[in-house]
């Protein structure tokens, strides 16, 4: 198996599939702004590199047989902070991924469809195929990157596996993970599945776990060979609350769709209490 690069080696989730991946005897380059905070896993190499470095990210992707992009921004933040390391960032990786014949396997989030509403009652969940309705810069840029991995398959048949991925955390934390849980081990499982399926094409995967509150419906899944084993569900009696903002509860991206809202018609009071 050819050696796989995971850029934000650094960050939470990127630590995380450092260690798992290494553990299944994976060759890994890891890379990020930041320094790597662990001790480096066996069969593992870390470069500390930005993201807006195309030359760097070059070489660090010579010889890969895939790219794991879970670097850049990770929240939503104004403008100007997030236009460098996820619209500019992806480029680079994408051109990496098209030097090399590489797949590219990119954390999206749910972000980048945060304004669909929750379904309630028998409303039907969101396919893959649904419009992308993002909640912020954070969620646009997320939204950007999938359809650069739409181009990079149909113009230069680079493969590519959009996670959109909810809340992946240790565990649920609020009631609205109830539905957007990712476990840590449902998302190793994912990015193996990502890595070693024959043939993806583009394709876009809902990473959440197997909770009965999912929001998400169809996904290219099958595809890749995935099926998530956790669920969110035994955590409901510990997570119960809820907000008292009707824009976070009323929306899929929760708090990041209530940030800097100024919309004032309609307003979402109007258009729905809590008690709905
Ligand atoms: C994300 O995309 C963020 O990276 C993470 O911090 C959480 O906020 C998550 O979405 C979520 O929606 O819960």
């Amino acid at each position: 198996m050819k050696p796989v690069l995971l850029t934000g080696a650094s960050g939470n989730l990127g630590r995380h599939l450092a260690k798992t991946l290494a553990e299944k005897g994976w060759t890994l380059r890891l890379t990020d702004i930041a320094p790597f905070p662990d001790p480096l896993p066996a069969g593992a190499t870390f470069v500390k590199a930005d993201i807006n470095d195309g030359v760097a990210l070059l070489r660090q992707a010579e010889g890969c047989g895939a790219i794991l992009h879970f670097g850049g921004v990770s929240v939503e933040k104004p403008f100007e902070e997030v236009f460098g390391p996820n619209l500019r960032g992806p480029y680079h990786v994408y051109e990496a991924a098209r030097r090399e014949g590489a797949r590219v396997v990119f954390a999206s989030s749910n972000h980048s469809i945060g304004f669909h509403e929750r379904p309630t009652g028998n409303q039907a969940k969101l396919d893959y195929d649904c419009d992308f309705r993002p909640d912020g810069y954070y969620g646009l840029s997320k939204a950007y990157c999938e359809l650069m991995g739409r181009m990079y398959w149909d113009k230069h048949g680079v493969e590519n596996v959009n996670l959109r991925i909810g809340s992946c955390f240790p565990k649920p934390i609020d009631r609205r993970m109830l539905s957007t849980w990712l476990s840590y081990a449902d998302l190793t499982r994912l990015v193996e599945r990502c890595v070693v399926a024959e043939r993806t094409g583009h394709a876009v995967i809902w990473a959440c776990s197997d909770n009965p509150a999912s929001y998400w419906g169809k996904d290219h899944r099958d595809r890749i060979g995935w099926a998530p084993q956790d669920s969110a569900e035994p955590y409901r009696g510990e997570v119960e609350h809820i907000t008292a903002d009707p824009v976070t509860e009323r929306y899929q991206g929760g708090g990041f769709t209530a940030m800097e809202y100024s919309r004032q018609k309609p307003s979402p009071r109007d258009a729905f209490s809590l008690e709905d």
